[in-house]
């Protein structure tokens, strides 16, 4: 019996925290496999996740920042990733563990392991859709708390389903908690992404919030989602934001940096552009304009920003 950490990827957001925490229930509720099983988060806690976990009275998943050597005669460390897989969006210190599982709506990168894992892969709206999906293969329900946060990710990762990234599937398991929850999934999706102090963002925090390392091209690249219901505020703050890119990507060593300023109500993203971006100005056809390229239907980093940069290079 080991205790395995369960945590999604850094810069977490409500999707990588509401899925290490309820999966950990359900498999702390099965007893699976005789461990015990500890939801963790890489970084602090996103207003929404906060607020609601806190609402339930669920305990908020524990901080750690990295992965130690085990110590002589001593196994490594278990872990469970979920809502990423690749090494660079992970916990420091990851080659210190050993993968017991993934959970994840991404493409795979760079993933090798010693031995066989548990691997829950599907190109669904949320990771969440698929821990929703978990509780119904292994025969349990969830509670009225776990399908409440499980359709808060749902709904925050899919933009209320209007990303491209949703699926019928999504829609049909959002529809089923909405049920048992008695509400409309995206009126309560609204409400959630509602509570995110969005309008006081510092422009630091729009391009640190949320924002995956990519290697594309033998270059690092990162690419930064600010969610909003109003772009206005943004773009006033185009010069700061700018400036915020050029410290991140510096902080983080990193040859260029792209920034989506996505408006959730227009259904775009203003796309600005810093440092060497040419992998990106390839795969989404557009130049480094100072105030950014409207890109009207983009809402997926994953789908819309990161795989046709990916796909180009
Ligand atoms: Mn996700």
């Amino acid at each position: 019996m080991a205790n395995v950490l369960v945590f999604g990827h850094q810069n977490p957001d409500n999707d990588a925290i509401m899925s290490s925490v309820v999966l950990s229930q359900l498999l702390n509720q099965l007893e699976y496999q005789g461990n015990t099983y500890t939801a963790c988060c890489l970084g602090p806690l996103p207003a929404e996740s906060a607020k609601l976990l806190e609402d339930a009275g669920v305990p908020a998943p524990t901080l750690i920042d990295a992965i130690e050597p085990a110590d002589e005669g001593e196994e490594a460390q278990l872990v469970i990733l979920t809502d990423h897989n690749e090494p660079g969006q992970s916990v420091a210190g990851l080659e210190n563990a050993t993968i017991f599982g993934v959970v994840d709506h991404h493409r795979f990168g760079d993933f090798t392991t010693a031995a066989p894992l548990h691997i829950v892969a599907l190109p669904w709206g949320s990771s969440c859709s698929i821990v929703a999906k978990l509780f119904e293969v292994m025969g349990v329900a969830p509670t009225d708390t776990q399908a409440k946060l499980l359709l808060s990710a749902m709904m925050t990762d899919t933009l209320m389903l209007k990303s491209p990234t949703a699926t019928d599937v999504d829609a049909a398991i959002a529809a089923k908690l909405g049920e048992q929850l008695g509400v409309d999934p995206v009126k309560f999706g609204m409400e959630v992404f509602l509570t995110r102090p969005s309008g006081s963002f510092t422009a630091a925090e729009m391009v640190g919030n949320d924002i995956k390392m990519f290697e594309v091209a033998g270059k690092k690249l990162l690419i930064g989602q600010y969610e909003t219901v109003d772009k206005s505020r943004a773009l006033g703050m185009i010069p700061e934001i700018r400036e915020a890119m050029r410290a991140y990507a510096a902080e983080k060593a990193a040859d260029g940096i792209v920034l989506c300023l996505t408006d959730i109500m227009e259904e775009g993203s203003q796309v600005l552009l810093e440092g060497d971006t040419e992998a990106a100005q390839k795969g989404l056809e557009i130049a480094d304009v100072a105030e950014g390229v409207w890109m009207p239907g983009v809402l997926s980093r994953k789908k819309q920003v990161a795989a046709p940069i990916l796909a180009a290079n």
